[in-house]
């Protein structure tokens, strides 16, 4: 298998928990590596530009609405089939139905879907797109 990057958000409510070190320590523990991160508060231009895909679906004002209110973490994660195993660590995209022991069972918010603790890009088309949305190359540092 592949050495893949991947883009990956600890979204506010979990900066706001105080468990960007927890959500870490499991990325590390799987065998992910952070090659880049940064601390930011998203503008609505910036966060509707990151969710285009989403525009005209239901949830999308109340997805920006979140995803403004305030820092978060973004970063890149290096490592074998990253953007797989990064899914698989974070669980469904609803908390309420993902299994338990993932990420967003254990940190996402049963009330607010959009507040899932973690954002992981699904294709290697999108992980591309949104490292290059948050990230130079020359803010990359692989091992
Ligand atoms: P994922 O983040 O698992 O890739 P997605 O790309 O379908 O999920 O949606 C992007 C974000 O939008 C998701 O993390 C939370 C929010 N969202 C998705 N579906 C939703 C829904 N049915 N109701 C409320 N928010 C939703
Ligand atoms: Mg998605």
């Amino acid at each position: 298998m592949a050495i893949e990057r991947t883009f990956s958000i600890i979204k506010p409510n979990a900066v706001a928990q105080n468990v960007i070190g927890e959500i870490e320590r499991r990325f590390e523990q799987a065998g992910l590596t952070i090659i880049a991160m940064k601390m930011l508060k998203l503008t609505r231009e910036e966060a509707e530009g990151f969710y285009a895909e989403h525009k005209g679906k239901p949830f999308f004002a109340g997805l920006i609405d979140f995803m403004t209110s305030g820092p978060m973490i973004v970063q890149v994660l290096e490592g074998e089939n990253a953007i797989h195993h990064n899914r698989e660590l974070m669980g469904a995209t609803d908390p309420a139905k993902a299994a338990p022991g993932t990420i967003r069972a254990d940190f996402g918010s049963h009330e607010q879907v959009s507040a899932n603790a973690v954002h992981g890009s699904d294709s290697p088309i999108s992980a591309a797109r949104e490292i290059r949305y948050f990230f130079t190359e020359d803010e990359l540092f692989p091992h």
